[in-house]
């Protein structure tokens, strides 16, 4: 048997550093390493696995679309595109959608519709449009995108960068009002900053937010890649402020844990910028995607995923606020993405994601301090109860400098 550590050290570009474990299969919130290790999933893929690993109907849709049709490109029309993006923009309520396959290239979508806005509707000058996003913001790895992160890292070796781009901190409504010039095309910004540390603004933000930019005749751009399609509790982040931007990016468990899926959506006046050979991608909208996105969402309404996302992520907030370990300087996040962030100078996040995934439970830092969990929005409360009492040993543990601790046995058998 090779040994799968070695052979991706050996041949893959080392741009990262995953936990030391082998996954081989998935069956709802669980997942499988290659020694038979049973481990509960509260990460998802990074939330895109919200519906669990192969749902039912969706290896359905899969199967049954594979088996028909699945690459066409765009220079074709297909039955399958029209439905998908009817039904994403009546959820959603916006007018159209463009369909992309990553977060990254959805984001790009939009600023390349924020532009074109810009110099076509609102009257700016060629070349001067500017985006605001914001101090923290994470919304892909493309050059322009990592141009306006705050991270260094992300930046560090990759420039130059794309000019246009502003940043305002995260969760001051004024500081937007004061960097609005009449340059400025749009505001681009996460309802609750993923990457940033599962950082939730106060009440009230993201609506101010959309009234400056109403007022300012300035696009709001919510980017939903991680905090939509139920993930919060609401099928879109910004429903919990009831604001309707002018732009929607939604990715990630819109492919059903399944194949990359992406979408931006917009109002009429701002995706109508788009002519015939603006924008576009080989696989975008393909009728394999749109028939395994059109499932994702019908999967996501029916079994009323974001209520259960409210409900199950109100419920593990609440226990894990219960914990009182030493080491927890925070818990917060809304619906089920949640962060705990732990005290610097006690215990680093990735300390604590390793003996979580000795413990039979797998997760993962952001920086240094936070860890966060977002398990499939399809999870039991009972597997809720399981994942705090691993979570409530292993901090135990840790907190009393044994990290070699024994897996319950429940996780420890084979499936
Ligand atoms: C990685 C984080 C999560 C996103 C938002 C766009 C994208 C993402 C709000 C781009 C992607 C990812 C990518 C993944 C890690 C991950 C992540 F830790 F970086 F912040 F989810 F929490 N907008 N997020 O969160 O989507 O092009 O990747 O499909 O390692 O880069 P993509």
């Amino acid at each position: 048997m090779y040994n799968a550590i070695a052979l991706e050290n050996a041949y893959c570009a080392h741009n990262y550093l995953p936990l030391p474990v082998v996954l081989v299969e998935g069956d709802g919130v669980y997942v499988w390493d290659d020694k038979g290790r049973r481990y509960l999933d509260m990460m998802s893929a990074y939330s895109a696995v919200s519906h669990g690993h192969r749902h039912p109907r969706l290896l359905q849709a899969l199967y049954e679309q594979a088996g028909k049709l699945a690459v066409v490109s765009r220079a074709y029309h297909s039955d399958k595109l029209g439905p998908f993006a009817k039904y994403a923009c009546e959820l959603t309520g916006m007018d159209r959608a463009l369909p992309m396959n990553t977060g990254a290239e959805a984001v790009e979508t939009a600023i390349k519709a924020a532009r074109k806005w810009a110099y076509k509707v609102k009257g700016v000058e060629n070349d001067k449009a500017e985006i605001i996003v914001c101090a923290g913001n994470f919304h892909g790895r493309t050059t322009t995108i990592v141009g306006f992160s705050s991270e260094q890292q992300y930046r560090d070796g990759f420039g130059p960068f794309s000019p246009g781009f502003k940043a305002v901190p995260f969760g001051d409504s004024k500081a937007l009002e004061q960097a609005i010039t009449r340059n400025t095309a749009a505001f681009l910004v996460e309802p609750i900053q993923g990457e940033g540390g599962i950082l939730v603004p106060t009440p009230g933000y993201l609506a101010a937010c959309a009234e400056i930019c109403r007022k300012h005749n300035v696009l709001l751009i919510c980017d939903e890649v991680q905090t939509g399609l139920g993930r919060t509790g609401k099928l879109l982040a910004c429903q919990h402020e009831n604001v309707r931007p002018d732009g929607l990016i939604l990715g990630k468990a819109l492919g059903g844990g399944l194949l990359p899926v992406s979408l931006f959506l917009a109002r009429h006046e701002v995706m109508d910028v788009f002519q015939p050979g603006d924008h576009g991608s080989t696989f975008g909208g393909n009728p394999l995607a749109c028939a395994v996105g059109l499932t994702a969402l019908r999967v996501l309404v029916e079994e009323q995923l974001a209520e259960r996302s409210r409900e199950l992520g109100a419920y593990l907030k609440e226990q894990l606020a219960a914990l009182q370990s030493p080491l927890i300087k925070e818990v917060r996040g809304q619906g089920l993405l949640l962060g705990m962030e732990f005290h610097a100078d006690k215990i680093s996040a990735r300390q604590v994601c390793e003996q979580l995934m000795q413990n039979g439970l797998l997760s993962k830092e952001t920086h240094a301090t936070v860890v966060r969990f977002a398990p499939p929005l399809v999870i039991t409360r009972n597997q809720i109860d399981d994942a705090v009492a691993i979570i409530r040993s292993t901090l135990a543990d840790l907190s009393n400098g044994n990290n070699q601790a024994t897996p319950p046995p429940s996780l420890a058998r084979r499936k």
